[in-house]
């Protein structure tokens, strides 16, 4: 009966924008009777054009695994048992407000992760519990990632999510360090189909070069690759701009007018002669020169470099060396050099008075044990253990995680999972029993992606093209299941002594309001009367779309967007708002009006590879690695993406295969000062000699887990190798790559 009943159930076209990745391709997805029957590129998508990877396949995977979370797990006995919601929300309300009762609010931590970034109801209501908890103890995946490059553009161009852009449509010369887009699909920088876009470059008589420890997939499109030293970016990129100067190639272009400290910059860099670094980036001083010379006689280049320049020691500075050489180049702010997106919603760039504001600063409050700054409102995610370990006021006793994993994303995941053990209490929002949720004494699931609806908040600021779209659920959620941000309100109502029973949607008015009358003053009423319809997150976008650079602004501009046109554009694709444009100086939100090519901090930091030059270059270091069929840590429980060879491989150049005796194929043991592994060597000269790479987010042994295809191959967890306690000081920026290691044939 029920087969007959699918049989004839007809077959439904939804398009919704891909959550998995910074791509944002929209996808088009039919579904018959709550099934998911196919998942394509949505050809007429504004943005992506039908550009899609193997993971936005895998959504059918992940919305059907029966591993997925689909109701709340207390821990009772040691073991993770189903319960409802209100059992789930009255065991938080009764263990919850004794321990802040009894030890402070600081005694709470939250921490929340990558996924956050793609969900709007995680993304716009996650800030609502870390405030209702009024905990100094913030961590996010963003100190795992991207903070040395929020830091460095917040400090040259005013906000944290003012990042330039490379024009790739439009430039001549693409300059890539420490990334690889055509397997992560680009990151900071949301741009689908890169290799078609890399290809048009070079058919139209550009030039992609790459700057990576391996010859990657990106390198192996490129017309140039030049190995590095890991670490060595900040020498590289000092020695470039130094040659800038030396040869007089210095030319500031549009903007010569904004930009304060070039002096100060030609001073800072003067130690970092190509001759000087050639040994410690193990590149050529002439070939150093000579990459220099090019980019600068291109028409229109751009510099873009990320997660392998960010997740170092010196993070911050690469990252603002960058943007050091894209000004100096004449290519900021240029059409086919890099430029600022101007998103529809959400943009601080685009907030407030025009072309001057109050910048960035760090260090409002500092990390209890190591010292560390505050830096954007959190305190390093390496800062964790030792704050849930060591006792005193303001130790972390109860712990909320929020869609993050980081017993592997992040370094020295044993010893977190140790910390997490000795917690008073721990809550995780998460779609998995994981290694890290099976600390959890509750978890609390969020829905499918196809149950959800989408906005992208931060992507649109960092995107090649300006454009607004938005999609519904592909199918409505299991009945009584909160949303993300329903749940989140019910949490900060309990950490706000309201109690479990406080009604999500009474408060979400209540807080909507008081947020109205902050931003809007006198129109407050107005605003919310002309929101009516819409609650929640959606609210949020609407009055953000409405009030942004190309909305309605409540009436005054009949023909701007509001979030029923952006909506009424779902099945043609989105609304495309156009190429970026130059925004210098009306973007700019620094105090003095200008871009800062020189801030004090940073010249400052420069003191640290000044005293380095000299180190001499470690025997053998370990870098990461991305597959396009991963994502960090939680994909590799979806069959679709787990089939086919074992990806969890330790790549090593044949040089080091012999002199350390390794086979390929064969397993070795991989030690550093930290910890040991046992992966499987893959011999191949695709890797510069004295550099092993190994890919993060596995290790999926972990007792008390629940993820059973992850677990059939488990791979090893490259995080137990790394020191939690090496940070780019700037940023607080853990150090992911570089870390010396020894490897040896294992020994069964
Ligand atoms: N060595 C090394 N380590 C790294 C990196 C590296 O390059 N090298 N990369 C770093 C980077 S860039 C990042 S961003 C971090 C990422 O580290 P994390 O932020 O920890 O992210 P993931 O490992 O992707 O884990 C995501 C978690 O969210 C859960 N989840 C997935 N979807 C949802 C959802 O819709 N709702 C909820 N509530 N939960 C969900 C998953 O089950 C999983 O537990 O890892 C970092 N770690
Ligand atoms: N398929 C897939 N896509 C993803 C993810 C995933 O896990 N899988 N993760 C997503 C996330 S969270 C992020 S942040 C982005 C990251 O996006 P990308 O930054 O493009 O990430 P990676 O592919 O790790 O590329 C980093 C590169 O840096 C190189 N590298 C390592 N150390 C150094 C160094 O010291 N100097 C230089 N110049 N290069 C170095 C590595 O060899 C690697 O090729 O990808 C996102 N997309
Ligand atoms: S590149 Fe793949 S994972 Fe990323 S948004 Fe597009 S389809 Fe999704
Ligand atoms: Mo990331």
């Amino acid at each position: 009966m029920t087969e007959t009943i699918a049989a004839t159930a007809p077959t439904t076209t939804h398009h919704r924008i891909c959550p998995l990745c910074e791509a944002c391709c929209g996808l088009e997805i039919k579904v018959q009777d709550r099934k998911v029957i196919s998942i394509r590129g949505h050809d007429a998508d504004v943005f992506s054009a039908g550009y899609i990877c193997p993971k936005g396949v895998a959504l059918k995977d992940l919305h059907e695994d029966p591993d997925r979370l689909r109701t709340p797990l207390i821990k009772r006995n040691g073991v993770h048992v189903p319960a409802t919601w209100e059992e789930a929300f009255a065991e938080i309300e009764r263990r919850l407000p004794p321990i802040l009762a009894a030890h402070g609010r600081n005694a709470a931590g939250i921490v929340v992760g990558n996924p956050s970034a793609h969900k709007i109801g995680l993304l716009t209501y996650f800030g609502k519990l870390a405030r209702a908890l009024g905990t100094k103890n913030v961590f996010s995946a963003s100190t795992l990632d991207q903070m040395p490059k929020q830091l460095s553009s917040g400090l040259m161009f005013g906000h944290w999510l003012s990042v330039a852009l490379p024009d790739i449509t439009r430039t001549d010369y693409l300059l890539v360090l420490g990334a690889n887009p055509l397997v992560s699909n680009g990151s900071m920088w949301t741009v689908p189909d890169f290799k078609g876009k890399a290809r048009a470059l070079q058919a139209r008589g550009g030039k992609l070069v790459v700057v990576d420890p391996r010859r990657t997939e990106t390198a192996a499109v490129a017309d140039t690759h030049h190995f590095i030293r890991p670490n060595a970016d900040v020498f590289l990129l000092a020695a470039m701009v130094h040659t800038l100067f030396a040869e007089g190639l210095v030319s500031l272009g549009n903007v010569a007018e904004w930009v304060n400290g070039v002096k100060d910059v030609q001073k800072a860099v003067a130690p970092f002669t190509p001759d000087a670094v050639a040994a410690r980036c193990g590149m050529a001083a002439d070939t150093i020169r000579a990459l220099t010379r090019e980019l600068a006689a291109a028409p229109r280049a751009a510099v873009y470099a990320r997660i392998g320049t960010c997740t170092q020691e010196y993070g911050t500075l690469a990252s603002w060396l960058v943007d050091v050489l894209n000004t100096l180049t004449g290519n900021l702010d240029k059409e086919g050099g890099v430029l600022f997106a101007k998103s529809a919603a959400f943009a601080s760039n685009t907030a407030g008075k025009s072309g001057i504001g109050k910048g960035v600063s760090t260090g409002r409050h500092h990390a209890r044990v190591s010292g560390a700054p505050e830096v954007y409102g959190e305190l390093p995610m390496t800062c964790m253990a030792e704050e849930i370990e060591t006792p005193g006021e303001g130790q972390i006793r109860a712990l909320f995680t929020v869609a993050t994993n980081p017993v592997l994303s992040s370094p020295n995941g044993p010893r977190l999972a140790k910390a997490l053990d000795t917690l008073d209490f721990m809550v995780s929002m998460d779609i998995y029993l994981n290694e890290t949720t099976r600390h959890a004494d509750v978890i609390l699931p969020g829905v499918s992606p196809l149950e959800d609806f989408h906005y992208d908040v931060a992507f649109p600021q960092l995107s090649w093209r300006n454009h607004a779209r938005y999609s519904p659920p592909v199918m409505q959620p299991t009945p009584g299941q909160p949303e993300e941000w329903q749940t989140l309100l019910k949490l900060a109502a309990i950490a706000r002594g309201l109690g479990a029973d406080a009604d999500a949607n009474a408060l979400d008015d209540t807080q909507f309001a008081e947020d109205a009358t902050r931003l809007f003053g006198e129109h407050a009423d107005a605003v919310i009367d002309a929101t009516k319809g819409f609650k929640g997150p959606q609210r949020t976008l609407e009055v953000a779309l409405r009030s942004g650079p190309y909305g309605d602004q409540f009436g005054r501009k009949p023909d701007g967007l509001t979030l029923s046109k952006v909506m009424a554009s779902n099945s043609t694709g989105g609304i495309d708002l156009g190429a970026l444009q130059p925004r210098i100086p009306e973007m700019l939100r620094t105090p003095t009006g200008k871009v800062e090519l020189a801030p004090p901090s940073m010249l400052a930091d420069l003191a640290r590879p000044t005293a380095d030059l000299q180190r001499p270059v470690p025997d053998l270091v370990i870098i990461g690695r991305r597959d396009v069929r991963t994502n960090n840590s939680w994909m590799h429980n979806l069959p679709i993406l787990a089939k086919g060879p074992f990806r969890c491989t330790a790549l090593v150049h044949p040089q080091d295969a012999q002199r350390l005796g390794l086979q390929d194929g064969a397993m070795a043991d991989i030690r550093s000062a930290g910890g040991q592994v046992r992966a499987q060597v893959h011999i191949t000269a695709d890797m510069m000699p004295g550099v092993v790479s190994l890919p993060h987010g596995w290790g999926h042994d972990a007792k008390g887990a629940q993820l059973r295809v992850a677990a059939e191959r488990p791979g090893a967890n490259l995080n137990a190798l790394l020191d939690d306690q090496r940070r780019d000081p700037m940023s607080g920026n853990a150090v992911l790559g570089g870390v010396v290691i020894t490897m040896q044939a294992a020994v069964a």
